[in-house]
C-alpha cells in the first residue's frame, strides 16, 4: 500500500474509530474516497458508446464520476459478506447522474453540475450548505456545450441532440446560487466544510458553471481536496489548499459546498 495510501486510511480508520454517533455519513464518503485513492484518471469513459447506458467504471474516473460513484458507494448498504449492495450502488448512481434518475438518450444525463447538484438535492441526496452559509451569491452560465459541440461528440453531428441541449442551457442559465468567493475563503476552511462535503469549483469561463469537483479533506488541519486530478492523472489528494487551487486555476472563481444526507 503506497505511503499517502497508508496514511488517508489511518487518517479515516482514526475518524471511524469516533463513537458510533459521531460517525457520520461524511466518514463513510471520505472512507470510499480514500479507497480509491491512486485509481487512474480518464477522461470521457461515459462517452465511449453512442446508446446511453448506465456505466458503472470505477477503475478509470475522472472528477466527476468520483464523486457519483464515491456517494454512491457510502450511501449503499453493506451486505452480510462485507460487500456493498452492487444493485443499491448501481441504483445511486443512476439517481445521481440522470434526470430524475431516468435514462432516456445523451441529454437525459445530467452535463452541467449546476442541474446535476438541482436533481441531487430534490432526489434528498445532497444539501446545499453553501446557501445556509454564505451569502455571496452568482448567476450560473450554460452554453458551453452547444458552443463547443467539437469536445462533445454525441452533439457534434446530431441535430436533434443540439436542439435539446440548447432547451436545457435556455433552462438553466442565470440560476442563481450561492458560493464561497476565492478572497473568502481561508486556508483552514470553515467550520461548516465538513471532511466528505462535496466541493465544486465555480468559473468565469464563459458559457459554464462548474470547472472541476472533490472531496473536502482537512489534512493538517488545513482544508485540501480529495479529487480524481487530470494533472496527476489519477485520484490524489491535492498537495496544496483549496484556497491555492483556486489562487492557481485564474478562471476558478469560488467553490460550492454540498452534504450527502442520505
Ligand atoms: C462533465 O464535465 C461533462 C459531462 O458531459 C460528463 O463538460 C461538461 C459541461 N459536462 O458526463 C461528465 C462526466 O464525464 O463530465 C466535468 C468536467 O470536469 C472534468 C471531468 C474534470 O475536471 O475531471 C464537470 O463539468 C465537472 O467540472 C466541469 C468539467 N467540464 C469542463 O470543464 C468543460
Amino acid at each position: 500500500m503506497k505511503a499517502n495510501h497508508l496514511f488517508f486510511s489511518t487518517v479515516c480508520a482514526l475518524m471511524l474509530a469516533l463513537p458510533v454517533g459521531a460517525q457520520t455519513l461524511n466518514n463513510e464518503v471520505l472512507l470510499q474516497g480514500v479507497s480509491l485513492l491512486d485509481t487512474p484518471y480518464v477522461g470521457g469513459v461515459l462517452d465511449r458508446e453512442d446508446t446511453e447506458e448506465l456505466i458503472l467504471n470505477t477503475d478509470e474516473l475522472d472528477c466527476t464520476t468520483f464523486v457519483e460513484y464515491v456517494i454512491a458507494l457510502a450511501l449503499a448498504p453493506m451486505k452480510e459478506n462485507n460487500i456493498k449492495d452492487e444493485m443499491a450502488f448501481a441504483n445511486n448512481v443512476q439517481k445521481l447522474r440522470y434526470r430524475d434518475g431516468q435514462i432516456n438518450g445523451y441529454t437525459s444525463r445530467l452535463h452541467y453540475m449546476t442541474e446535476w447538484a438541482q436533481n441531487a438535492i430534490k432526489a434528498g441526496i445532497l444539501e446545499d450548505v453553501t446557501a445556509t452559509n454564505s451569502q455571496y451569491t452568482m448567476q450560473v452560465q450554460t452554453t458551453y456545450m452547444t458552443s463547443h459541440p467539437n469536445l462533445y461528440r454525441q452533439l457534434a453531428n446530431n441535430s436533434e441532440n443540439m436542439q435539446q441541449m440548447r432547451a436545457i442551457e435556455q433552462r438553466l442559465n442565470g440560476t442563481e446560487v450561492h458560493y464561497v468567493p476565492q478572497k473568502y475563503l481561508p486556508n483552514d476552511g470553515f467550520q461548516w466544510i465538513q471532511d466528505g462535503d462535496i466541493i465544486m469549483f465555480t468559473t468565469d469561463t464563459p458559457g459554464l458553471d462548474i470547472a472541476h469537483m472533490g472531496i473536502a479533506f482537512h489534512v493538517n488541519g488545513k482544508l485540501t481536496l480529495l479529487h480524481a486530478s487530470s494533472k496527476e492523472k489519477k485520484v490524489t489528494v491535492s498537495k496544496v489548499t483549496i484556497t491555492k487551487m483556486l489562487e492557481d486555476n485564474p478562471r476558478w472563481t469560488g467553490i460550492r459546498v454540498l452534504k450527502v444526507i442520505k
